[in-house]
């Protein structure tokens, strides 16, 4: 045994792309030297004694060594928290998966505690049949299941002005993506049968705010989920256990949590969410409506300014996030000098429609300082802009839709900094 060479030593590693990335020379980076007592040639503490059985703990949670990876919120961006939002820890994750326990929150009114038993979902206007559903009513109808993106609108939306938030999480955090298991909601629709002048819905949850969003029919009829899943497991609460609307690629308001009514009607309904909030104001002071495809963006989460480079130079991966509510990721592109060079990235994982896509761009970094960019193109060929480039287009006075080109500025010490260069 000892004397057998190992076979096919890994020299490569192979993306999914079919790029090929030499096996680098690393050294222990030495950034935490920990305790010896546990390091080798001694025997670890968690060597020496039984651990816990089987189902002590009857649901898992992450190693008490992983509790810095939280959702966090900013405590001065909102009055209270339970309006308020809490920012998913994309620095600190890798795939394009979210853990359910660490989707970014938003809530209106706090997070609904609905009973599923007692829970309906109505369907009613401009149909022949208002139909109510059970929750047992529901997951009997033929389900899928699909992986999808879902972004605040909000995401990034301090950054309009300039840099602003030092971390990948408060910049880009407000987006999540998990495998949703649901029915498509034409099928509702064709059992409750939509009249000729059925163009609009108006989706209502059940939670303090009663919040309420028009949807248009077209897409209601094409990609909209009602989803009572996600990875697998019943909702969470904060998520809008027990059923949610799904809005693939669409931004984040409309995907109407603790799902209890849906309303049919001719045209959109003038809601205060919508005229007051969810619209983008120009310079002109004229605002942009029914912006609800959320465009292609990217954002490099390592390194990032809560995940600094901790070894002196060498061989570093840089990765990051990738994402299109028109459709898949085509390629994504990483400059290392603030814009002037660009190189292909990695894109690595399953490339799915209207989902998070994970990309890699390992490079050997000399020690020097770099200003860190991402740039996504999706499969319309859209290219993400420079903020610079969309603020031509939209000004300034908007909190919305700011999917620009984000810049870290990485220093000799591995530290890193949400700056913006032109
Ligand atoms: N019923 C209800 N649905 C809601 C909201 C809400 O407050 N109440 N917030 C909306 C907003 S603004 C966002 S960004 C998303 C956030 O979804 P999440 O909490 O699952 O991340 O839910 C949307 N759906
Ligand atoms: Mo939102």
């Amino acid at each position: 045994m000892t004397d057998t060479p190992i076979p096919n030593r890994r020299r490569f590693l192979i993306g999914a792309g079919g790029a090929l990335v030499a096996a680098p020379a690393l050294a222990n980076s030495g950034a935490s030297p920990g305790n010896p007592a546990n390091q080798p040639p001694k025997v670890p503490e968690w060597s020496q004694f039984l651990g816990d059985g089987v189902a002590v703990r009857a649901y898992g949670k992450p190693s008490e060594h992983e509790a810095h990876v939280i959702r966090r919120d900013v405590q001065w961006l909102t009055a209270s928290r339970e309006s308020s939002v809490s920012f998913t820890p994309i620095h600190a994750l890798d795939g394009s998966i979210t853990p359910n326990g660490l989707c970014f929150e938003r809530h209106h009114a706090g997070i609904a505690e609905v009973d599923p038993v007692d829970h309906r979902l109505m369907i009613h206007g401009l149909v022949d049949k208002p139909l109510i559903f059970t929750m047992e009513d529901l997951m009997r109808l033929p389900r899928v299941n699909v992986p999808y993106f879902c972004e605040c609108a909000a995401n990034s939306g301090m950054e309009w002005r300039g840099a602003q938030l030092n971390g990948a999480q408060f910049t880009h955090g407000m987006v999540h993506c998990v495998m949703y298991t649901g029915t498509p909601l034409r099928l509702l629709l064709e059992m409750a049968g939509l009249k000729p002048n059925a163009e609009w819905l108006l989706l209502e949850g059940a939670d303090a705010a009663a919040m309420t969003r028009s949807v248009p029919m077209q897409k209601a009829l094409d990609d909209v989920l009602i989803a009572w899943r996600m990875n697998g497991e019943m909702l969470r609460p904060e998520n809008g256990y027990p059923v949610r609307a799904v809005i693939p690629g669409w931004e984040a308001n409309m995907w109407v949590k603790w799902l209890r009514r849906i309303a049919v009607g001719d045209r959109p309904w003038y809601h205060r969410e919508e005229t007051s909030k969810y619209t983008d104001l120009m310079a002109d002071g004229n605002a942009r409506k029914f912006t609800f495809v959320m465009d292609a963006k990217s954002v490099i989460t390592s390194p990032s300014p809560q995940a600094p480079i901790n070894h002196a130079g060498g061989f570093t991966v840089l990765s990051g996030l990738a994402w299109s509510g028109r459709g898949r990721i085509a390629g994504v592109d990483v400059s290392l000098d603030g814009g002037r060079n660009w190189q292909h990235a990695r894109l690595d994982g399953p490339v799915w429609d209207k989902a998070l896509t994970r990309f890699y761009f390992e490079f050997d970094w000399d020690g020097r300082p770099l200003l860190l960019q991402s740039r996504a193109t999706d499969e319309t060929g859209y290219v993400q802009p420079t903020k610079d480039a969309l603020r031509a287009v939209r000004g300034e006075n908007s909190i919305y839709h700011q999917n620009g080109i984000q810049t870290w500025h990485v220093a000799p010490s591995g530290e890193v900094e949400n700056v913006e260069v032109s």
